[in-house]
């Protein structure tokens, strides 16, 4: 017997040294947990003197046993503890204050954002709110409304993108990414009266083939005002004083007759252009003349649809698309780079 607890004492003693030094190099929790294995695994030492105390006399089994588990219980807590320390150990070197900081990636709007974010800047003095809408439309909002008829090439399948999904509402027509904002306006119209002065920003889809001017999706502003009074002047001076806002104070523009289903009489607006002076150059394509929007006084038609008494009322409307006013402005032939997320295009603006 005294042999016995002169053994648990070295195996004791021997034990906690390697456990100490077998520790002291696991650093993580499998490793912590290979360590476990061999103190306390069934092939340990501990373990096999334990099973060993069955062949002891029973008068000593008990006091040889007491021995065994408080060394058994001692390494238990002595492995609890470290891997404790492992697991909440802060991860990495520690904190150099002194350092020099990393610098921060500064990002930015993208340049349809800004170039959309330029254009109500320079109408939100003039008097236009901010509306937006949905990009899935009823027929009735993108075409009906606006007197675009039935039989409009528009509204073909290979003009328009139509939805699959079945319309929850028959008699607005069947579900599409709507082709213009538009349709916005006339939710706008339905709810509200006179006087109203908005400005529609926006996402608009069209099936066209991609190339260096066409894009499926893009983005357009539309604006319209309405109220008792509302002319062709007025329609002159807000587009005049919005374009000059936009391109410069002294630049000349010019009204040119057009036709749009949904305004009579109609016009596109075109700006002298800024590289030749009217001389004619490429990016005008010779004409001297660029071409930024269309505009017109609302057709009765609209306002009929929106129940607005066609005598009381007068207003105007106008649309622009925005990659176009961009790429004008800053030089871009390729209306494709707006998508294309390439760094090396976008942290030019
Ligand atoms: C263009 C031409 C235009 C409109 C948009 C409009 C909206 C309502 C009623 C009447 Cl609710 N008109 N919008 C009017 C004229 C031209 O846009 O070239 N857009 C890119």
């Amino acid at each position: 017997m005294g042999d016995f607890f002169q053994s648990v004492e070295q195996l004791k003693g021997e034990l906690e040294n390697e456990l100490e030094i077998q520790l002291a190099q696991a650093n993580t929790a499998g490793e912590i947990e290979l360590v476990r294995v061999k103190f306390l695994g069934r092939k340990s030492p501990l373990i096999q003197h334990l099973k060993q105390l069955a062949e002891f006399p029973p008068d000593q089994r008990a006091p040889a046993g007491k021995e065994l588990n408080i060394l058994k219980t001692a390494i238990e807590h002595r492995l609890v503890e470290k891997k404790q320390q492992v697991l909440t150990r802060p991860q990495g070197p520690p904190l150099d204050v002194t350092l020099p900081g990393s610098a921060v990636v500064q990002g930015r709007l993208h340049p349809v954002t800004q170039t959309i974010h330029t254009i109500l800047s320079a109408l939100l003095p003039l008097g236009f709110e901010i509306v937006e809408g949905p990009e899935t439309e009823f027929e009735y909002y993108n075409f009906d409304a606006l007197n675009i008829p039935r039989d409009h090439p528009s509204r073909e399948s290979f003009d328009t993108f139509f939805l699959d999904q079945p319309s929850p509402d028959s008699k607005k027509g069947r579900l599409l990414l709507r082709s213009h904002t538009s349709p916005v306006q006339v939710r706008v119209m339905e709810r509200r009266k006179p006087p109203l002065r908005i400005v529609v920003p926006g996402k608009v889809y069209r099936p066209d083939p991609l190339d260096p001017s066409h894009s499926f999706m893009f983005h357009q502003v539309e604006g319209l005002m309405v109220d008792e009074r509302t002319s062709f002047a007025d329609l002159k001076g807000v587009l005049e004083r919005f374009v000059r806002t936009l391109f410069g104070e002294g630049t000349r523009t010019r009204f040119r007759p057009h036709y749009f289903p949904f305004t009579e009489p109609s016009a596109e607006v075109d700006i002298a252009c800024a590289t030749c002076q009217g001389a004619g150059c490429s990016t005008c394509g010779r004409k001297g003349w660029l071409e930024i929007m269309g505009c017109g006084m609302v057709h009765p038609n609209v306002f009929k649809a929106v129940g607005y008494e066609v005598r009381r009322v007068q207003g105007f409307a106008f649309g622009m698309g925005v990659e176009r006013i961009a790429m004008l402005k800053h030089g871009i032939t390729d209306i494709r780079l707006f998508f294309e997320n390439d760094l090396r295009f976008l942290e030019q603006f």
